[in-house]
């Protein structure tokens, strides 16, 4: 099953696409993840009659609908250099080292994995909806990762692309900075959709990419498999858990490992096109606050 969200502005609808028939779904996404992982009945409204591939391809609005972030996450919450390249490629900052080595080649082969708190619903956006560069930042970077909501006991109830949008000048600064580098308005973007994990299959087996476009031009695109983590999803779920309840539907981004290099940074009037197999295509244009 794989949940969106439509909106023309003010109504906000929820559907399920089953056995690739597209149908409005009469419960909020998370209970519907929550029956389907219990193998209960999704309450499902009438089929509809929507062509999604016209609506994700189009400029964001197709007949005065749109999409939307796919879910509310009651919290959000991000790992931090589970990748080789994160490890390397945060490590070229001017940052604190501890006994001689930078923190993040302690934390890429410590025991505990580096998690932190991301954010909250308001802060997050869908498909087709602005993410954001501080106004007081320079250097600020897409980070395109893969996304699982897990329910209040860690199960993994779907996965979802997840762009953890960073102001690197900030936590470059100081790492004491983090919070403000990762957390601010339209920081986090979701969707476009939910996906149970019967559809995913191997979450060790998907290929992460991304392309920053800039006018008509592509100014960068990587691309990275997850067979590529250091730490599993399960073990980072373990350590988020740990003596901290979270409630059900909240989503753990699991690091990034597409990472462009120095000077690119995100302008306002971009486009970051993230892609995950199975997750389908997140568009999402680039403005600053504060302009
Ligand atoms: O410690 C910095 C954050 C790292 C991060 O967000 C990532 O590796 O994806
Ligand atoms: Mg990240």
């Amino acid at each position: 099953m794989r949940i969106f969200r439509l909106t023309n502005g003010g109504w906000v609808g929820n559907f399920a696409i089953v056995s690739n028939r597209v149908y409005v779904l009469l419960s909020d996404p998370v209970t519907a993840l929550k029956l389907y992982s219990e193998g209960r009945d999704v309450p499902l409204g009438p089929e509809v009659n929507v062509n999604i591939d016209e609506l994700l391809a189009r400029d964001y609005t197709y007949k005065g609908l749109r999409f939307t972030k796919p879910y509310d996450p009651p919290e959000v919450w991000g790992s931090g250099i589970v990748y080789e390249v994160a490890r390397a490629r945060y490590s070229e900052e001017d940052v604190a080292m501890i006994r001689g080595r930078t923190i993040y080649e302690l934390v890429y082969d410590a025991e505990r994995p580096e998690i932190f708190f991301k954010g909250t619903a308001n802060r997050c956006v869908g498909h087709g909806e602005p993410i954001a560069i501080r106004s007081d930042s320079e250097w600020t970077l897409p980070e395109p990762e893969l996304g699982v909501v897990i329910d209040s006991g860690g199960r993994i109830l779907a996965y979802t692309i997840s762009d953890d949008v960073s102001a690197r000048d900030l936590e470059a600064q100081n790492p004491l900075y983090l919070p403000q580098s990762k957390i601010y308005n339209n920081s986090c973007a979701i969707g476009p959709f939910l996906v149970t994990p019967d559809e995913v299959g191997n979450p060790y087996d998907l290929t992460i990419s991304m392309r920053i476009i800039r006018g008509s031009s592509v100014i960068f695109e990587g691309s990275i498999s997850t067979s590529r983590m250091r730490r599993r999803v399960e073990e980072q779920i373990r350590y988020l858990i740990r003596d901290n309840a979270v409630p059900d539907g909240t989503l753990l981004s699991t690091g990034t490992a597409i990472i462009p290099p120095r000077p690119i940074t995100l302008m306002h009037g971009d486009v970051v096109e993230i892609s995950i197999t199975g997750l389908g295509t997140q568009r999402t244009p680039v403005i600053k606050l504060g302009k």
